[in-house]
C-alpha cells in the first residue's frame, strides 16, 4: 500500500463511519415522526490534488505527516444539509452532545460571512477510529449549512476552480449578489416554516399510506 493510501486510510474510515452515524440521526427523526433538522449528509476524503494545493497555500511540506494532519483540519470532511437556518443550531447542539466525538473548534461563517459571500457553520472535531494498531484520534471538519447555502457554495466552488480564485469583477459582484439572494431565500422559507413542515408531514404520511399509489 502506498504511503499516502496508508496515511489517508483512517480518514476514510472516519468519513465512512460518520456518514452512517449522521444519516442514522436523520433516520431516527423519521422513525419518531419528527421533522428532521438534517436533510442529507455527504462526506469525502480530501483528494490529493486539493491536499497539495492547501499544503502549498499554508507552507507545509506535501508529505504524510502529523503536521499536515494537524494543520489541514479538513482531510476528513462531512457536510450536513438543513432545510432551515434555525436547524443548523439544532444540529450543532446535537453534535455537542455526542460522546463519540470531541469538538475542538467552531467557526460561525453564518453570523460572520466570508468576504466571498460564503455562509456555513464549521465544527472541527476529534474523532477516534479503531484500527488494528489501536485507537487513532483524527480531526474531522463538519460543515453544516442550509440547502440554499450549499447551492451557492457548490457553484462558487466550481467557479473558483475555473478562475483559480481570481474572479473577474463582474462575476464576483454577481456571486456576492447571489449569496445575498440565497440568504433572503432562507429568510423567506423560515417565515413559512410551519406551513412547509405541516405540508411535508402530510405528504410523507400520504406516501406511506397503503394503496396511496
Ligand atoms: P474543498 O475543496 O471544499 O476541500 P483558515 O486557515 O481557518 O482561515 P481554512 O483552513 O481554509 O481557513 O478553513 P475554512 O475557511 O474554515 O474552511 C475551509 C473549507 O470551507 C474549504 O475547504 C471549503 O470547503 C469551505 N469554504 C471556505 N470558504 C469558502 C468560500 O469562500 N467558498 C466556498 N465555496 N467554500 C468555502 P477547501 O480546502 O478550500 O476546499
Amino acid at each position: 500500500m502506498g504511503q499516502w493510501e496508508q496515511f489517508l486510510a483512517p480518514y476514510k474510515q472516519a468519513v465512512d463511519e460518520l456518514k452512517v452515524k449522521f444519516r442514522g440521526m436523520r433516520g431516527q427523526f423519521e422513525t419518531e415522526n419528527q421533522n428532521s433538522p438534517i436533510e442529507f449528509v455527504t462526506g469525502r476524503v480530501k483528494p490529493l490534488p486539493s491536499i497539495y494545493d492547501k499544503s502549498l497555500e499554508k507552507g507545509i511540506p506535501f508529505e504524510p505527516s502529523d503536521r499536515l494532519a494537524h494543520e489541514l483540519q479538513d482531510i476528513a470532511g462531512l457536510r450536513m444539509m438543513c432545510q432551515f437556518v434555525d436547524d443548523i443550531e439544532t444540529v450543532v447542539h446535537l453534535l455537542r452532545q455526542r460522546r463519540d466525538l470531541h469538538i475542538v473548534e467552531e467557526k460561525d461563517y453564518i453570523s460572520h460571512k466570508k468576504q466571498s459571500g460564503y455562509r456555513s457553520y464549521h465544527v472541527i472535531a476529534e474523532y477516534p477510529v479503531q484500527t488494528i494498531d489501536g485507537e487513532k484520534k483524527i480531526l474531522v471538519e463538519i460543515q453544516i449549512r442550509t440547502l440554499a447555502m450549499n447551492f451557492w457554495a457548490s457553484i462558487e466552488h466550481s467557479m473558483n476552480y475555473k478562475y483559480k480564485g481570481a474572479f473577474p469583477e463582474e462575476i464576483q459582484r454577481r456571486l456576492q449578489g447571489a449569496a445575498e439572494a440565497a440568504f433572503r431565500l432562507d429568510e423567506e422559507m423560515s417565515l413559512i416554516r410551519h406551513e412547509i413542515q405541516e405540508a411535508q408531514a402530510y405528504f410523507s404520511e400520504f406516501k406511506e399510506a397503503p394503496g396511496s399509489r
